[in-house]
């Protein structure tokens, strides 16, 4: 299959990187999703294969349900990991708070190459690639493994198409590229199970993550002109559902999905007085910039922030922001 990809030139910065450097520190943001573990897991197979050695560390434990994924059981919790790191690589972070406490192993003045392809993404690297056009960091990973003319083997694909499918929503975001297809075509090829990936990583529920739906969707809330519908996530409904944090993942498409909304938003009362807010848009809002004016971050379509008020406050002060950027013409009313 010959494929035809975009390599801007920061393509070679990242492969200079990874051939110059060992002894590597490998980052993603907390909270880990399946783009940033695809994408760091892809990368630390292409760097072992360069015969380098990688550090793999979070804060939080890996999700379950990404458990399954090859090198998943190296992560190292930070308070793990001795001493500092001279050579780090951050994948799928937009800025280094993102990091958490991890970030700490960071040494002064290291070496840092930041992997991204956020927006929002303040390139806190001491060099950076930044690809805006990647539906995901994962993309970028092969990417920098066709730039450094490297052969993917069966378990660094299956990483990498595991962040293909879920920031793209299994293929069905709007970044979902000629290029994305061309990717996934290509690492099937590699041996990949596509099947047995979105059953576990998307299709796949717990229990506690449907009565959660069941429960959410009884909050669902929509304004007087259709265009934007929320749902509302408190820690009580979490603790009786039995559930943690990520099952609520996901939830903010119930009102996105909602015909003519425009915006769809999720309020989770993420500890007391924290609120964490989720936007999806449709077509036309740039929620990344609405995000971005809370404090927050991410895509156009795709973004979110945490506030410090109860739920009833930060969804009047959100939806009165979104109302106004909503009611824009810009934002295609009436379209
Ligand atoms: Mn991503």
């Amino acid at each position: 299959m010959s494929l035809n990809l975009n390599l801007i030139p920061e393509y070679k910065t990242a492969a200079d990187f990874f051939r110059a450097h060992d002894n590597l520190l490998l980052l993603v943001h907390e909270k880990p999703d399946g783009d940033a573990l695809g994408s760091v897991l892809g990368a630390a197979h292409l760097l072992q294969k360069l015969g380098k050695t990688v550090t793999l560390v979070n804060d939080d434990p890996i999700p379950d349900k990404f458990r399954f994924l090859p090198m998943a059981d190296r992560f190292k919790l930070p308070e793990e990991v001795e001493g500092k790191f001279d050579n780090v690589i951050a994948f799928d972070c937009g800025d280094k708070r993102r990091l958490g406490r991890s970030g700490a192993l960071v040494a002064d003045g290291a070496n840092l190459l930041n992997v991204d392809h956020h927006v929002t993404n303040d390139r806190f690297g001491t060099e950076n690639l930044v690809d805006l056009d990647a539906a995901a960091t994962c993309q970028i990973v092969f990417k920098i493994a066709h730039q450094l003319g490297l052969e993917l083997d069966c378990d660094t694909a299956t990483c990498l198409y595991t962040g293909l499918l879920t920031d793209t929503g299994g293929f069905r975001y709007s970044n979902t590229t000629e290029e994305v297809l061309l990717i996934a075509a290509n690492l099937l090829k590699k041996g990949v199970a596509p099947y047995n990936i979105v059953d576990r990583v998307m299709e796949t529920m717990t229990w506690p993550q449907v009565l959660l739906i069941r429960a959410a969707l009884d909050t669902l809330g929509r304004d007087e002109s259709g265009r934007i519908a929320w749902i509302t996530i408190t820690r009580e409904m979490i603790e009786s559902a039995g559930g943690c944090d990520e099952d609520v993942e996901g939830l903010v498409n119930y009102p996105r999905n909602v015909e003519g909304v425009e915006v769809g938003i999720s309020f989770r009362e993420a500890a007391p007085g924290k609120v964490k807010v989720s936007f999806r848009s449709k077509h036309v809002v740039d929620v990344g910039a609405i995000a971005l004016e809370f404090g927050g971050g991410g895509h156009a379509r795709a973004a979110g922030c945490t506030m410090d008020g109860d739920v009833d406050a930060v969804k009047e002060k959100v939806l009165a922001r979104v109302r106004e950027v909503t009611a824009q013409p810009e934002a295609g009313a009436g379209a």
